[in-house]
């Protein structure tokens, strides 16, 4: 089973559609959320788009309303204080853009996120991860990455901490309507007021020694609940 997924070609459950292909017709219906959350309830709306990615055996990273642990449905700001979602880079990640984050449990123990912008600069690469911090006026303000095991040298560069089986990393592409999304999951739970936000990168996260788990500057950030 892979166990973390990235979500390459746009739409909130791309990595569900590749595991079962026969609910894409309805995701594909479905893939514009956040304009429809405009009109409809949030959890309501989440439930079902998450409910409609389950199918048979394969529903490991599926949830339903009431399995949601948290959901977050902001509008970037470039004041924190005005928005759970703030950016420091207003051309990649313009003011009004809408971002939607979910947290739901995994079986065995593990935990999903999904990550879904819109609105943003149009095809082009952004790298995400799940900080310890929360957001605030500055960058650096939500801190390293959440690891699961922790890497005794710190800023971690080494890939056997700094990986996305040991992080979150929610890597993602955007559409030429500036619409992205990525999903990962992860065998474990983060410890209790450990993870506190996703942080947009420049681009797409480094793999390798020395580099691991750096993406670039820091363009935006959502803080989790
Ligand atoms: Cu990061």
């Amino acid at each position: 089973m892979s166990i973390l997924t990235f979500a390459r070609c746009g739409g909130p459950i791309l990595s569900t559609v590749a595991i079962c292909p026969t609910v894409a017709p309805i995701v594909e219906f479905l893939v514009p959320p956040l304009r429809l959350l405009r009109l409809f309830p949030a959890t309501a709306l989440a439930g079902a788009l998450l409910a409609s990615a389950g199918c048979g055996g394969n529903t490991d990273t599926s949830a339903t309303a009431d399995e949601l642990e948290s959901i977050v449905n902001a509008e970037f700001n470039e004041d924190p204080a005005e928005s759970d979602a703030v950016t420091y880079d207003p051309s990649a990640v313009p003011a009004g853009a809408p971002v939607q984050v979910t947290v739901a449990p995994a079986d065995p123990g593990g935990t999903t996120y999904t990550l879904h912008i819109e609105d943003v600069e149009p095809a082009r690469d952004f790298g995400a991860h799940l900080h310890t911090g929360a957001c605030g006026p500055d960058p650096a303000d939500a801190g390293p990455h959440y690891q699961n095991s922790l890497d005794p040298v710190q800023p971690s560069t080494d890939p056997a901490y700094a990986n996305p089986d040991n992080e979150v990393w929610l890597d993602l592409t955007t559409d030429d309507d500036g619409a992205g999304s990525a999903e990962a999951t992860v065998r474990w739970t983060p410890r209790e007021g450990e993870a506190n936000s996703i942080v947009i990168h420049e681009h797409h996260t480094m793999t390798d020694p020395g580099h691991a788990g750096h993406a670039g500057d820091r363009l935006a950030c959502v803080d989790l609940p």
